[in-house]
């Protein structure tokens, strides 16, 4: 992919264009813009994509700013569980509902796959647009934080199909490998609202500005720091746990590492992409192979935590954007993060682990 794209001294990570200089406002629509200016390929689509993620992410803010007001909190009618067996939460269901519906309008995907529902969603063509992306995502991550009023996110994946464009898309189309991934990102709906996404040159973030209804740029080419001072699990799993994790948590503690659990991935992620440390979620009984889903949680996450500098693996040591997913909601253990810390924790699976790796 030939692109007119500078590399910075500091990280030799592409920066996509020069951005005018001074405090002046740049918008998520202007960068994703300017950012198309610098791929040679770019048809547009890729755009459009990340707009329509960008205006569902504000109808949803919406909803979940007030989900406290109005009658959207608790489990939704019928309480019906979703492709993981967690109850669906309303606004699990209103943002699932709203982000099919903003990309559904514009036709700029062929297909979706959401962890609310089991099977793929045909994205019929708009004025026979035939689109080459498929999107799939996690509407409303940690959404059982809701009626506590904790921060929850969306996160999502973007694909190009491998399906023959003419007919429609198969699971196959989203049974590709994270590194295959062309675009990946999250929203966090916290004490502010913040979009940050990659297309594989850096990592961006965007702080929803309420007053004039857009996404800002306000975290211009993120950095994952090399170490940390946090380590993120839910220690209530840790007699649970294999003896090689809990040698690295008691590592942790003898460091005098903090322990930060919020039970909501995407707050935990971006805690770690701007302030250091590493987060796992190991095999427990309950969840043999993880609890975590590969392709709308841990790979989408883990792009973006390589592109800022970050590693990702599971707890067999295998890069997460390397696996190759069999099923749609396949889950995965994780432990992603600062990279000297990954690499530690991959020194104290290498000395204790019982099971050949
Ligand atoms: P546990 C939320 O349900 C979620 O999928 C992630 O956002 C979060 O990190 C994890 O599960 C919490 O799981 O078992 O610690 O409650």
């Amino acid at each position: 992919m030939a692109t007119s794209a500078k590399k910075t001294p500091e990280n030799g990570i592409a920066v996509p264009f020069a951005l005018p200089g001074g405090n002046r406002i740049v918008t998520l629509d202007e960068f994703i813009i300017r950012s198309e200016k610098d791929f040679d390929y770019a048809t547009g689509e890729l755009t459009g994509l990340l707009r329509d993620i960008g205006v569902a992410a504000k109808i949803i803010n919406r909803e979940v700013n007030k989900a406290g007001l109005v009658n959207i909190i608790g489990v939704a009618d019928g309480s019906s569980d979703n492709a993981s067996g967690d109850k669906q939460q309303k606004l699990d269901v209103y943002a699932n509902e709203k982000l099919i519906e903003c990309l559904k309008n514009s036709g700029e995907c062929c297909a979706i796959a959401s962890e609310e529902n089991d099977d793929i969603i045909q994205v019929p063509p708009v004025n026979s647009k035939k689109s080459h992306y498929v999107v799939m995502f996690d509407p409303l991550d940690g959404s059982s934080n809701i009626d506590v009023n904790i921060s929850v996110g969306t996160i999502f994946a973007i694909y190009r199909r491998k399906s023959d464009p003419t007919g429609p898309a198969t699971v196959d189309d989203f049974l590709q490998a994270g590194s295959k991934q062309v675009a990946a990102g999250y929203v966090l709906y916290g004490t502010s609202t913040i979009l940050v996404y990659t297309t594989g040159r850096g990592v961006n973030g965007f702080t929803l500005d309420p007053s004039i209804g857009e996404f800002c740029l306000s975290h211009r080419n993120m950095r994952m720091p090399e170490d940390g001072q946090f380590y993120s699990v839910n220690q209530g799993y840790y007699s649970k746990f294999d003896l090689e994790m809990r040698r690295y948590i008691d590592n942790c503690s003898d460091e005098n590492y903090s322990l930060r659990y919020i039970g909501s991935m995407v707050s935990d992620i971006h805690r770690i992409l701007i302030q250091g440390g590493i987060f796992l979620y190991p095999s427990t009984r309950k969840y043999p192979k993880g609890k975590l889903r590969l392709l709308y949680e841990c790979n989408p996450l883990s792009m973006i935590v390589e592109q800022a500098g970050g590693k990702s693996m599971n707890t067999q040591l295998k890069r997460i954007l390397d696996v190759d997913p069999k099923e749609l909601h396949q889950r995965s253990t994780i432990a992603i993060g600062s990279p000297n810390m990954v690499d530690e924790l991959k020194a104290f699976i290498e000395r204790y682990s019982a099971l050949p790796l």
